[in-house]
């Protein structure tokens, strides 16, 4: 079914629009056993919390919980049942409805398995995605697809509504461009924190710009969600960053085997 003309509404408005029971359990399940198998026998590309450094993270590698892993990185390229779900008709069609144009999935940023452990796993701060990212416009959608329960005891997402479209100063933002939790300005916004609970094969579509953060997982369980991020056709990454070299396919397209 493609979006609503309600729910294209809404996810302008808001900046983001959740889809409810997107994925279907075996397939949510099928990623959940890869994502088991490729923790257990620590697959590389990984990013751990201890490299993060975010609060309630390790210090080191060698620390206490330095071993555990914040992402699995290059999710598109680590299994078919990744592949599929970055490609799915169904989502590429919504994607397509909110660009307004043919998307396109980048490799560079997300294209991973979140990971959120109890004990070791770290609270993220109030951040937009596109902080580190470099495309003509700022307008990228995170899809973000829970394979278990997300709430907030779990560490689950909350986002700042609206905030996609505000103005935020310099100094309302540290040298990381997290948003300071000390400045009053931004208490009041963080009034308007909603945390939407999440169930298996739930997806957050979410724009770029809006300002999101996640607490620490307080259950006895790991979290996991799969996350890639989308630009349409026309914006496309900006020579020689990252984001550029990362690259980008058309949903239909695969990574060439021998790539150049
Ligand atoms: O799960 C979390 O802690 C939030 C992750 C996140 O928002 C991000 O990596 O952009």
């Amino acid at each position: 079914m493609p979006l609503s003309t309600q729910q294209i509404e809404q996810f302008n408005q808001d900046g983001y629009l959740i889809l409810r029971h997107m994925a279907p359990t075996e397939q949510c399940e099928r990623m959940l056993a890869v994502t088991a198998e490729h923790l257990r026998k620590a697959i590389a590309p990984l990013e751990y919390e201890a490299e993060v450094g975010y609060e309630g993270a390790p210090q080191s590698l060698d620390a206490a919980g330095g071993l555990t892993v914040r992402r699995l990185r290059r999710a598109y390229e680590r299994d078919d049942c990744f592949r599929d779900w970055a490609r799915d008709t169904e989502l590429v069609t919504m994607l397509t409805q909110l660009f307004g144009e043919p998307v396109c999935l980048s490799l560079a940023h997300h294209n991973c398995v979140m990971t959120k452990h109890p004990d070791f796993g770290s609270a993220t701060g109030w951040h937009r995605d596109i902080r580190y990212w470099s495309f003509t416009r700022p307008d990228l959608i995170s899809v973000w697809l829970g394979l278990g329960d997300e709430t907030a005891d779990n560490g689950g997402l909350k986002f700042l509504p609206g905030s996609h479209r505000m103005h935020i100063s310099r100094d309302r933002m540290d040298d990381l461009d997290f948003l300071r939790p000390e400045v009053a300005e931004n208490q009041r916004l963080f009034e308007q924190a909603v945390s939407p609970e999440l169930h298996q094969g739930d997806v957050v579509l979410f724009h770029s710009g809006l300002f999101h953060a996640a607490g620490r997982n307080n259950s006895a369980r790991v979290k996991a969600s799969v996350v890639f991020a989308y630009h349409g056709a026309s914006n496309p990454p900006v020579a020689g960053s990252k984001s550029a070299a990362g690259g980008s396919l058309l949903p239909g397209e695969r990574i060439p085997d021998n790539p150049k």
